[in-house]
């Protein structure tokens, strides 16, 4: 049987975890998140969200025609989330041109050196990362403070839907990859799981 998305979730569990569940989020459901922890995950996620956009295009550029429908509406969401980022930084007086974090660096330059992966790694990276958004901003579920619009953004059932959607086509990817394929995208997705368990830390250790 090939690799699946679902089995790396659950051959990687404990990682899985900790890439979804921090004391970040919990800081957001709980509304004793610090300003400064908070506004450096979202100058962070901004400089983030910028170069996965370079990501989503080269994924696009390699995707088979069929997967084009669900890779556009993700291009689409993101041009929305991208001038989402700036007026929440304006809001908030935040400077998006700081310069990225290492825990953000790192995870910048790891996407970059998957733009010229083959198709199913790219693919596996692309889901694993936007799955771990939606679980760990989900699993919140619907608040009454100031992180509720944040949760949602990344929890409502949509976005779980475009996320089974890229999960159906990542396995489809690896149903026809060759066994090196195969080992990057397993890296790839255990490195997007610490990576994004970084991130969450790299934002809570601020100040
Ligand atoms: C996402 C994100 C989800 N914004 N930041 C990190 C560190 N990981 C995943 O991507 P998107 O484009 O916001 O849905």
């Amino acid at each position: 049987m090939s690799l699946t998305c679902e089995k790396l979730v659950a051959d990687n569990a404990e990682m899985w975890r900790s890439a979804t569940i921090h004391p970040f989020l919990d800081g957001c459901r709980d509304g004793t998140i610090r300003l400064d922890q908070f506004h450096t995950w979202l100058v962070q996620d901004y400089r983030f969200v910028v170069e996965f956009t370079r990501f989503a295009a080269r994924l696009l550029a390699d995707a088979p025609v069929p997967h084009f429908d669900t890779l556009l509406g993700g291009l689409q969401a993101l041009q929305d989330e991208l001038t989402w980022f700036r007026a929440k930084a304006e809001e908030r007086d935040l400077d998006l041109s700081t310069p990225p974090l290492p825990g953000c660096q790192k995870y910048n330059a790891m996407m970059a050196e998957l733009h010229d992966a083959a198709y199913p790694v790219k693919a596996t990276a692309f889901w694993a990362i936007e799955r771990a958004y939606n679980e760990a901003w989900g699993r919140l579920g619907a608040l009454d403070n100031a992180y509720g619009e944040f949760a949602e953004r990344w929890g409502n059932e949509g976005f779980g839907e475009y996320v089974r959607a890229l999960a159906l086509q990542a396995d489809e990817a690896l149903a026809n990859a060759s066994a090196d394929e195969v080992a990057r995208a397993t890296k790839a997705f255990v490195t997007v799981a610490d990576y994004e368990q970084g991130f969450w830390q790299m934002a809570f250790a601020a100040g």
